[in-house]
């Protein structure tokens, strides 16, 4: 992409009413618009980083044996009022009624929408267990919208929902699940440790929130540091193997958000190992057997008892949550800091002289290779000062940077700068877009 016929609307003041760096970013960077409170627009910028982390959540759903599908935004109030949730929802729910004076709503998650397509097409134990997953926007009224995209009232949620015979089948459904959240997270870049958490509106009593920790995280957390220690199970896992190991070192040790936190179990924690902390919650697990099969009567036939309501379990990933998540663990006084695998674009290429032909060449020529590379670059083709190129291409933090002007052509070099590192070499043409295609093919999981 040539920045001259981009739309990268970045912003020079940080605005005044964004608290956190996140949001400032966000902003910033001209990633996103705000349209009304917690409502946003995602400019070209910001769209290209939610659709990164939206596929990486869709490879590991795929990855782990879920299903895709789309259920819509609106949704009837009657499969609310089986459930009994239409009116136990509160003010949180968007309520809305048609020209024929029907009640619909804005859905702030499915489970009532899924357990109602499970009841109509699947009426035997033979057809489970089963792991549909969509990737939808959701609504929900929240009180106090903040932090841009963190806590917004329209936002992006990948969710998922298992269905099994029993208690112990759901358990490997859970087990799937949790496993796949690990591998999601970290390629992204991101540690996010599971905690015990509250099952709230969704319901059940078995629940895990994944906490990435941030010091402007909403959530207080505490946990055992050995947790923090723990790698990812990596992404040749056997989802139909036994699990149970995986996440049983997990769970053994104390983790908790502070609705469930246990101050008598935390105190034994010697106290070196003692985590206690802010964090961002980026997904939640919840297991809930009949909870909603029972009333809605969402029942398969049984090998020996006749007919059993399924148990249930329902998966849900922040998407849009995590790009402000993304940007509180890398950033720093210049800007964003993507890690390569949800960067906007691969590589920025900076033309310190546009209008100079050796100049428009060497950019032409790295363009050029590194797009036949399979890369996606940005090039600044622009003629603002070089000054600006630079706290710019800092500021949208692209992973790596070639820069490229007249005086380096002279001595037969570019110069290739790391945004994380600030570390810059030179090389040549050749050699930089070499360099680059081997920083990316390292960081591809
Ligand atoms: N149905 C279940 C699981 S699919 C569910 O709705 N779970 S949830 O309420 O925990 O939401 C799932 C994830 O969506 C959360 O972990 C969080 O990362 C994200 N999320 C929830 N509310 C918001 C919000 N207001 N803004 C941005 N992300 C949110």
């Amino acid at each position: 992409m040539r920045l001259s016929k981009f739309f990268l609307p970045t912003l020079k003041e940080t605005p005044a009413d964004a608290a956190i760096a996140s949001h400032q970013l966000m902003l910033r960077a001209g990633m996103m618009r705000q349209e009304s409170a917690g409502i946003y627009s995602w400019l070209p910028l910001g769209f290209r980083v939610l659709k990164k982390v939206e596929q990486i959540v869709r490879e590991e759903q795929d990855r782990a044996g879920a299903i895709e599908m789309l259920m819509p935004t609106i949704q009837p109030a009657e499969l609310w009022r089986e459930s009994g949730r239409y009116d136990d929802y509160g003010d949180e729910m968007l309520r809305i009624r048609d020209r024929h004076d029907r009640e619909l709503l804005y859905g702030p998650t499915n489970e009532e929408m899924l357990t109602s397509i499970f009841r109509n097409f699947c009426k035997s134990y033979k057809e489970l267990p089963k792991l549909l997953y969509h990737i939808q926007w959701k609504f929900r009224d929240e009180r106090r919208p903040r932090f841009g995209v963190m806590r917004g009232r329209e936002f992006l949620m990948k969710d998922t929902y298992s269905f099994d015979l029993t208690e112990e089948d759901a358990i490997k459904s859970y087990n799937k699940m949790f496993v796949a959240y690990l591998n999601t997270f970290a390629r992204m870049g991101l540690k996010a440790f599971p905690m015990k958490a509250e099952t709230g509106p969704i319901g059940g009593d078995l629940s895990h929130e994944f906490i990435i920790l941030a010091e402007n995280g909403e959530s207080e957390v505490f946990c055992h540091r050995d947790l923090l220690e723990i790698p990812a199970p990596g992404l040749d896992v056997d989802f139909n193997g036994d699990l149970q190991g995986i996440v049983d070192e997990r769970t053994a040790l104390y983790a908790a958000t502070e609705d469930v936190h246990d101050a008598e179990a935390f105190a034994a924690i010697p106290d070196d190992k003692k985590v206690s902390a802010r964090g961002i919650e980026v997904g939640q697990v919840f297991y809930f057997g009949t909870k909603y099969s029972e009333p809605m009567k969402a029942k398969v036939s049984h090998p020996q008892n006749g007919e059993v309501p399924v148990h249930m379990g329902s998966y849900g990933i922040g998407v849009s949550r995590i790009v402000g998540g993304l940007i509180e663990a890398f950033n720093d006084d210049a800007g964003i800091i993507w890690p390569r695998s949800v960067a906007p674009f691969d590589v920025g290429i900076l033309s310190m002289r546009p209008g100079d032909d050796a100049t428009d060449a060497a950019c032409e020529d790295v363009y050029c290779k590194l797009k036949a590379a399979g890369l996606d670059p940005l090039y600044d083709d622009t003629k603002s000062s070089a000054g600006a190129k630079f706290s710019q291409m800092d500021l949208i933090g692209l992973p790596d940077q070639i820069i490229i002007g007249p005086r380096g052509l002279k001595q037969g070099v570019v110069e290739v700068k790391d945004r994380a590192s600030g570390e810059r070499v030179e090389l040549s043409t050749d050699d930089a877009v070499a360099e680059i295609i081997r920083r990316h093919s390292q960081a591809v999981l």
